[in-house]
């Protein structure tokens, strides 16, 4: 049974890598599992077919056989608990790198979200002017001991892991704002993971999507 997961039909960004398909697609390239993919339209994300697959009516969904699962912590950290490559076999080793996990995406993402928000849909308020440099040091807040944790080590635990991946996931959204290069460690730490050739097949695939006519 092939694994098959959803991405946008045409992504905002412009396949420039922000959605989170990417993150599952990476995932999947790290531990060589093939998959294919569905493209959804804005529309159809919110009908009851979709609905019924992610109850936000949002991407991305993974289905392999019976299960389909939404959340990319749980899908990415579904896809490491089945294979090798994403998680270490020594049991605290792998439980802090599932640590890491969860600290990109409860501790970490919020406030990039926020930022998001702030800019693309409350661009227009009269306070948002106000409110940006709060947010920006939001971000600040956990960018700076994220820095000094990481250290001049390559990644957070030892080797690459499940919890580098959803971090630098997290991260690279945070480049426009030019905010990671106040950090010239956490930008390295991302260019590391984007350079790992499952990133850049994982990229590449969501780009073509992206980028193709019509
Ligand atoms: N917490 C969810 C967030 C999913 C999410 O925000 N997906 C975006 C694309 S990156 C989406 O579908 N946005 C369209 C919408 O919410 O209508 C996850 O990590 O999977």
């Amino acid at each position: 049974m092939t694994v098959t997961i959803t991405a946008f039909e045409r992504s905002p960004d412009g396949g420039r890598g922000l959605a989170r398909d990417t993150r599952v697609r990476w995932a999947l390239e790290e531990v060589g599992q093939p998959y294919a993919v569905r493209l959804v339209s804005f529309t159809a994300m919110k009908e009851p077919a979709h609905l019924a697959l992610h109850p936000f009516g949002q991407i991305p969904t993974y289905e392999d056989g019976d299960l389909a699962l939404f959340e990319t912590g749980s899908i990415v950290f579904h896809i490491a608990e089945r294979h090798a490559g994403l998680l270490p076999q020594d049991a605290n080793a792998r439980a802090r790198a599932i640590t890491w996990m969860f600290a990109a995406l409860s501790t970490v993402e919020p406030p990039i979200l926020d930022l998001v928000t702030a800019r693309i849909v409350e661009g227009d308020k009269p306070w948002t002017q106000e409110r940006l440099p709060l947010v920006r040091d939001r971000i600040r807040g956990r960018l700076r001991p994220l820095s000094t944790r990481l250290g001049d080590a390559d990644w957070l635990d030892g080797g690459f892991s499940a919890g580098d991946l959803m971090m630098v996931s997290v991260l690279l959204r945070l480049r426009i704002s030019g905010l990671l290069d106040e950090f010239p460690d956490l930008a390295a730490y991302v260019a590391r993971g984007e350079a790992r050739p499952a990133y850049k097949r994982a990229f590449d695939a969501q780009w073509a999507v992206n980028t193709r006519a019509g």
